[in-house]
């Protein structure tokens, strides 16, 4: 369920350090180490999911409450308002580095389209 070498298991299992802004028994949230933008929060699944790949129709439900926590804390940060982003990269050539599925809930400035 978890892998011992990845770093957001460890965020997750709470053997790293990072600033958490929820956490429940099937996701955690937390604020981007290298923030781009004024609110950068990643919300993660406990179990370790490396990519987007991975993910199969039975994890509708997962995905489905990474969507609200990262709706949820966009509420709690002022940015719903104005509105938002969320990403997920996808293994090399959609710019993934960490291994471990994550979403990312980017605000607090205008965005540009397209990303690079
Ligand atoms: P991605 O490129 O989509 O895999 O994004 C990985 C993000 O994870 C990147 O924005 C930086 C962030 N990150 C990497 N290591 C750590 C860490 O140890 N702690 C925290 N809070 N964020 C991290």
């Amino acid at each position: 369920m978890s892998d011992s070498e990845c770093i957001f298991c460890k965020i997750a299992a709470g053997e790293i350090d990072a600033q958490i802004v929820h956490s429940d028994e099937d996701v955690v949230a937390f604020r981007d180490l290298h923030p781009q933008a004024p609110t950068h929060i990643l919300v993660i699944p406990r179990r370790h999911i490396p990519t987007l790949e991975d993910l199969t129709l039975g994890d509708g439900e997962l995905l489905a409450k990474m969507f609200t926590v990262a709706r949820e804390q966009a509420q709690a940060e002022g940015i719903a308002e104005r509105g938002y982003r969320t990403v997920f990269n996808c293994r090399g050539d959609g710019g993934q580095e960490i291994y471990h599925l994550h979403l990312h809930l980017l605000g607090g400035r205008s965005m540009q389209w397209p990303p690079g």
